[in-house]
């Protein structure tokens, strides 16, 4: 499973941060995409790269192929599993934008500079089943976006596009977002309050703090993270700082982990926290750690030649 969020530091600046929860990992690395480079974009959705971008995935055939990233304009993508959901065209369409599935974070964060930007274009996309090879078929995802200002959901099902405005900041896996969005609403009476509470006669405290954040569920099921990441998501005091905005990322994130042994997926095998990574537009750096190495690791896109010709896997 995965989990996503956006947030701001207020001061014009995004933070979007994911865990990447699967069974294994493919190898992957943090990867450039300078503005120098030439796609290979099958049907020229991507013709050429007018945003710098930096984010975690692999290279193949010299595409880079990315789970998440952002861009040197403050935009930023993560893509999260939605089998069962996603559905993509199986011919590119007459008259359409032409997005390959596995290029559609590279096509969000080298086209455009903001979320209305890119809002406007899905107006005109249609995200087509052309794998990069017969090795790697296409993923069955849904997208969240985000700049400084907001965040919406990408999901294409059997009947086409749709656009969602995230208001809570937050995307997991299954079911879809509206579905996630309004079961929100089974847990209205959760709160970080203090207070107590009176039985007949008796005023009784609380043992601590936490007594009215019972109920939110504590367990790995997709519908119960996207349950605890907005509550921990949307109670975090805003912080100004870039260290204290990915102590804020990781803390969150750290919430819905997986840990290995505690979640099996139908072929058995467990799931647990590869990576988690973050892209702040403040320093234009993304950060990462791993689940065998939770030191928070960074590389800063400007180190990287951003205007140069070659991918660079750092
Ligand atoms: C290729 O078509 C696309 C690229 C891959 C290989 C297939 C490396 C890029 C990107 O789409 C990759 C993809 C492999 C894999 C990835 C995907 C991005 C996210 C996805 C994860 C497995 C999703 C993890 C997740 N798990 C929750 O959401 C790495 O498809 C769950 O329980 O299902």
């Amino acid at each position: 499973m995965c989990t996503g969020i956006r947030f701001s530091d207020g001061s014009n600046n995004l933070y979007l941060a994911r865990n990447l929860d699967w069974t294994t990992g493919y190898g992957e690395r943090v990867v450039v995409t300078p503005t120098g480079y030439s796609p290979k974009s099958p049907f020229g959705a991507v013709p050429s790269i007018r945003h710098a971008t930096i984010g975690m995935g692999i290279v193949v055939d010299d595409t880079p192929l990315y789970f998440d990233c952002g861009n040197d304009a403050g935009l930023a993508v993560a893509g999260l599993n939605f089998p069962g959901y996603a559905s993509y065209a199986p011919e590119p369409v007459d008259g359409a934008t032409n997005v390959a599935a596995f290029e559609f974070p590279l096509w969000v964060a080298s086209q455009f500079s903001s979320v209305d930007e890119v809002e406007e274009a899905l107006e005109s996309v249609t995200i087509v089943d052309k794998p990069i090879n017969d090795q790697l078929p296409s993923s069955l995802l849904h997208w969240i976006i985000g700049d400084a200002t907001r965040a919406i959901v990408v999901e294409h099902t059997p009947d086409g596009m749709h656009v969602f405005h995230d208001d809570v900041d937050v995307l997991t896996n299954q079911p879809g977002f509206t579905w996630h969005h309004e079961n929100l609403r089974n847990y209205l009476n959760t709160s970080p309050d203090f207070q107590g509470a009176r039985f007949g006669t008796a005023d009784l405290a609380p043992f601590g703090s936490g007594s009215h954040m019972r109920g939110i569920p504590g367990d790995y099921y997709s519908p119960s993270r996207f349950v605890r990441a907005a509550y921990v998501h949307g109670h975090y005091p805003a912080k100004s700082s870039e260290a204290e905005n990915v102590s804020r990322a990781f803390h969150t994130l750290q919430q819905v982990a997986m840990v290995d042994g505690s979640a099996a997926m139908d072929t058995g095998e467990f799931e647990k926290t590869i990576y988690t990574g973050l892209f702040s537009s403040r320093t234009m750096t993304y950060y990462w750690n791993s689940y065998d190495d939770p030191a928070i690791r960074s590389v800063a896109l400007d180190k990287h030649s951003p205007d140069g010709t070659e991918l660079v896997v750092a």
